[in-house]
């Protein structure tokens, strides 16, 4: 029976493998159909994702570009903006050239005035008087008629028709005026800067009538001035005592107070008071007992002026505790002419 039945089972298995071949086929022939359609999607997002890199990297070169041109830019700016400095250098340098030139002149022009002419007191009036007009540094040479010693002067010749010969000025505050008797007679400091011209030379200038101005700024950047008509000084062995009358001005009569006063130093205390003036207001003045102005205190900067009274004061504008942030005392004589 077996072996009867043996070809009715091969057929079945050739029909069997027949219809999964069949079974199979239709499988095979979709797969292509939805496979074709999945690889042209993927085409279709290479070729996105392609264009997008493209996109990317044109993107990149120009930015590449763009920055390179900034960076040229800047480079070809600053070298024009080096190139314009040492212009204004080269400029600034020719003006500092044409500047000496001028004071120069005005040195070899006071000196050979001076040589030929020994009839007056030779100061800024009457630098003046000779036509120096310009205000600055001029070089007074030793008179042996006047017997007078080579002297630097800063002349004034802007303010109320000039001719004025600095006394005193404080505008940098890097010259100490807590100085000796000495240093107060001969004078000291730099005389385009901070200085005291001297005791000795301000008695001698003021041996003809003179005005004496001063002028004050503060840290607002306001200027008022006070002037006395009249202004001397008497000799050392009457301590430089100071005289003056005739006040004016904006400032307040300050200096009043010190009228009649000798000069007192931190090594010479010759006011008139118990204390030692000079040593507590820290310079060398005409102080009284002790001050209603101090324009040879202590410089102090801005924000500090307000911590002690021994400060570039005057009473009469600010009070005792503020201190100035420019002085400047200057001279002129009564015979002045305009
Ligand atoms: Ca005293």
């Amino acid at each position: 029976m077996a072996k009867g039945k043996t070809p009715i089972v091969i057929l079945g298995l050739a029909l069997l493998l027949l219809a999964g071949a069949w079974a199979q086929n239709p499988k095979k022939k979709s797969f292509p159909k939805s496979h074709k359609g999945c690889c042209d999607e993927v085409r279709s997002l290479k070729v996105q994702v392609a264009n997008l890199t493209s996109i990317l990297e044109e993107l990149g070169r120009k930015q590449e570009t763009d920055l390179i041109t900034i960076v040229r830019q800047v480079m070809e700016l600053d070298k024009q903006n080096r190139q314009q400095e040492a212009r204004v250098t080269e400029a600034e340098s020719k003006y500092s050239e044409i500047n000496n030139r001028v004071e120069i002149l005005q040195l070899q022009g006071a000196q050979s005035v001076t040589q030929t002419s020994s009839d007056v007191m030779y100061d800024c009036a009457s630098l003046h008087a000779k036509n120096y007009r310009i205000s600055g540094e001029y070089r007074l040479p030793k008179d042996e008629f006047l017997r007078t010693p080579e002297l630097s002067v800063f002349c004034d010749m802007d303010t109320d028709g000039g001719g004025w010969t600095l006394i005193q000025r404080r505008r940098v505050g890097l010259t100490s005026f807590d100085r000796d008797w000495k240093q107060y007679r001969n004078g000291f400091g730099t005389i385009r800067g901070d200085f005291w011209l001297g005791n000795e030379h301000i008695f001698r200038l003021t041996q003809q009538p003179s005005t004496l101005r001063i002028e004050i700024e503060d840290w607002e950047g306001q200027t008022r001035f006070a002037e006395y008509g009249y202004f001397s000084l008497h000799n050392e062995l009457n301590s430089y005592k100071l005289f003056l009358a005739n006040y004016s001005g904006n400032a307040g009569d300050s200096l009043r107070y010190h009228n009649n006063t000798n000069f007192s130093t931190k090594n010479r205390d010759n006011d008139k008071c118990v204390d030692d003036c000079a040593a507590l207001r820290k310079g060398g003045y005409w102080y009284n007992c002790c001050t209603d102005s101090n324009l040879n205190g202590v410089f102090y900067r801005r924000g500090l002026h307000t911590k002690s009274t021994d400060g570039m004061t005057w009473y009469g504008w600010h009070g005792p505790n503020y201190s100035m942030k420019r002085v400047e005392m200057k001279i002129r004589p009564h015979s002045f002419h305009r």
